[in-house]
């Protein structure tokens, strides 16, 4: 029994779940926002560079089109675990801490992913060539502890994201993503459902027991053929999740079709574990359809209780040509754009 009793305060003690008065508002705020029939928009890396340009304060592209940056942040911690001082897309970390903060403090909602680089072969997240890699930063594998040195550095970074007056600001966190397709080390042919897990709840715990209580953690699997149960098979569970997410790119019909199936499930699957749901990444890489912004996106979160939508990035077009994800001034999407902007479902960073 005095074991027993000791062995329950141990687990307790250690791993401790906390969640910050900024992170549980940030989570009430999005279920407001889906309950009210409306979702934040957002885009990774808006106030660093465009479709022309790159670090100019105050810039941004959809600002530039429609009068507001995004309400959502996203930005990458990739190559921060190598000890860079820029990521894998060239933003500097200290350009990245300053401009999330200022994002907070302007009413705005900050997310953040992490494409490590591969810990086994030191080349990138996409190297998929061993599918050892994951099983090897667990406990007791080769790389365990340079991961946890990678974790560390993490840590570092989430918690120097405060206010002056010492307060953490609230963040999606969204490490291992797009588990369910087969393109980073961690993907689903990569490990198997138990070490993905496992890899899971270590870096939550990790960020735990460096009190980090600042996190809101998002899964988010991929688009395309999931059930439930695919869904669900790496769910690392309740506690280790604070909100539902999918990550889906596409326009047409059919995806439309199958967006709005996987959106109806991952609904269904919020609403039974309480969790909020978004769709954490998404868009029309180069962005061909100068309607998909109401014709797509806004069709196909129609009714349905997705707090935010983030698309991805528009990288200088002199690094990589039409690599856009939203439009910039000129671009034939423009005034459909403003049609999305305008509708009273759409909530930007001026709202
Ligand atoms: C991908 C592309 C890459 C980028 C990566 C991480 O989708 O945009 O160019 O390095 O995301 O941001």
């Amino acid at each position: 029994m005095i074991v027993l009793a000791l062995a329950a305060f141990a687990c307790t003690e250690k791993h401790v779940r906390t969640i910050s008065p900024e992170a549980d508002n940030l989570l009430d705020r999005l279920q407001q926002a889906a309950g009210d029939n409306q979702f934040f928009f957002g885009q990774e890396d808006f106030p660093f560079y465009g479709h022309s340009w790159e670090y100019e304060e105050g810039r941004g592209d959809v600002k530039e089109v429609c009068g507001s940056h995004p309400a959502v942040l996203g930005s990458d911690l990739g190559h921060l675990e190598l000890g860079d001082d820029k990521n894998l897309d060239g933003v500097p970390f200290d350009v990245m801490r300053q401009a999330m903060i200022d994002h907070y403090n302007a009413g705005g909602i900050v997310t953040i992913s992490w494409h490590a680089r591969n810990p086994a072969t030191s080349s990138t997240a996409w190297d998929v060539s061993d599918n050892t890699v994951v099983a090897s930063v667990l406990e007791g594998g080769s790389h365990h502890a340079l991961f946890l040195s990678w974790l560390d550095k993490v840590a570092v970074f989430l918690e120097s994201l405060k206010l002056e007056n010492g307060t953490r600001i609230p963040v999606i966190f969204r490490p291992w993503h797009e588990h369910t397709g087969s393109w980073f080390w961690w993907g689903r042919k990569l490990c198997s459902n138990e070490e993905y897990i496992a890899l899971w709840r270590m870096t939550v715990d990790f960020m735990r027991d460096r009190s980090l209580d600042n996190l809101v953690m998002a899964y988010s699997p991929n688009y395309g053929g999931l059930t439930r149960e695919v869904y669900m098979e790496r769910y690392p569970g309740d506690d280790y999740v604070d909100l539902l997410g999918l990550d889906a790119y596409g326009d047409g019909q059919e995806f439309l079709n199958v967006l709005r199936n996987e959106l109806n499930m991952v609904a269904q699957l919020g609403k039974e574990h309480n969790k909020p749901i978004a769709l954490t990444e998404g868009g029309m890489g180069g962005l061909g359809n100068p309607e998909w912004f109401t014709r797509t996106l806004l069709k196909g979160l129609e009714n349905l209780p997705v707090t935010y939508a983030l698309v991805w990035r528009n990288a200088p077009d002199r690094l990589m040509p039409m690599h856009i994800f939203a439009p910039y001034p000129g671009h034939p999407s423009v005034e459909d754009f403003i049609v999305f902007y305008e509708d009273p479902r759409t909530l930007f960073l001026n709202d």
